[in-house]
């Protein structure tokens, strides 16, 4: 069955769903997006993200059309049309369609998309075997520039990294900021374990905050381990005993090998495992992940 594609308060099957060659999200990346799952039917951090969306939106100077409750509303809308429990949601404001050149202002009306699919899940292998990374050249945006705390939709940056480490034949790139401290990957934040102590760069290093690193510094502080916030450097990843990856997508990935260096004992760590096992519990327990659909989903 063909999935059913929100735009602008209408359902439309997914061949018929288009947008103007004149939305300014497709001519300059103005716009900005979110990337959440549903598991089982609950929308995971759902208030998180729309709070990140509309403070996207303010940041680049765009006012959605509708409020929080409404894009609530109709999120759980396309999941209920697509029949969904597990997926994962791509909400999408652009800036509208205006005149070619930059100026925001000839854009009268952003548009709102939102996209339901079935979720890719990443192997089962590589939560166990882990990834290999590499620090590329390309520094991540610089805050003064474009701050890397907007999910806008221009991807540019972290697609030219991604290319790099696909090029050096690793799957993942790790992402330094102007200054040399380690900022974050393509689309994940970045974790480092160092006697039993977790490490994980600050959002002012220039990154995204992203809701999973929240909600795996607020796992590890109640299971009693200390999580720092804190600039660090190559050396200190080339050192650590343990180094995970963290995003909605793809939950909490270990890496093993970072610039041609084992980290730790070349395995997934032991509270890389333990994070999982607990972030895995929270999201699919019905009491614990998030706000639940209030519509009748097919299983
Ligand atoms: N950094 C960057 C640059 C990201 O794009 C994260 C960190 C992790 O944030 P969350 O809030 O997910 O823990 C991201 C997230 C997509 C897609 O469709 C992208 C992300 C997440 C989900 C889907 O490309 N990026």
């Amino acid at each position: 069955m063909a999935l059913k594609v929100y735009i602008d308060g209408k359902l439309f099957p997914q061949d018929e769903a288009k947008v103007s060659v004149f939305d300014h999200g497709l001519l300059y990346g103005d716009g900005v997006f979110e990337g959440i799952r549903s598991y089982n039917g609950n929308v995971f951090k759902l208030q998180e993200h729309i709070d990140r969306l509309y403070e996207s939106a303010k940041a680049i100077a765009l006012q959605i059309p509708i409020n929080k409750e409404e894009m609530q509303e109709a999120l759980y809308n396309t999941l209920k049309a697509n029949n969904l429990k597990d997926s994962y949601i791509r909400l999408v404001v652009t800036r509208g369609v205006g005149k070619l050149g930059l100026e925001h202002t000839k854009c009268k009306i952003p548009s709102i998309i939102i996209i339901t699919d079935f979720i890719e899940l990443y192997p089962s292998r590589l939560y166990e075997v882990g990834i290999d990374a590499v620090t590329v050249r390309t520094i991540r945006n610089h805050f003064e520039a474009l701050n890397p705390r907007i999910k806008c939709l221009n991807y540019m940056n972290n697609i030219l990294a991604k290319i790099e480490s696909l090029n050096a034949g690793a799957s993942e790139a790790i992402m330094l900021n102007a200054e040399g401290y380690v900022a974050e990957c393509t689309g994940e934040n970045i974790f480092i374990v160092k006697h039993g102590e977790l490490l994980t760069p600050p959002v002012n290093a220039g990154i995204l905050k992203g809701i999973t690193r929240d909600t795996v510094i607020e796992l590890a502080r109640k299971g009693g381990i200390n999580v720092m916030e804190e600039l660090f450097t190559r050396y200190e990843l080339y050192t650590a005993d343990e180094c995970f990856l963290t995003g909605t997508a793809a939950e909490i990935v270990p890496v093993v090998k970072i610039d041609g260096r084992v980290v730790g004992n070349g395995k997934c760590g032991r509270m890389t495992q333990s994070l999982l096992a607990k972030y895995r519990e929270l999201t699919r327990s019905p009491e614990t992940a998030g706000v639940a659909t209030p519509v009748t989903v097919k299983t």
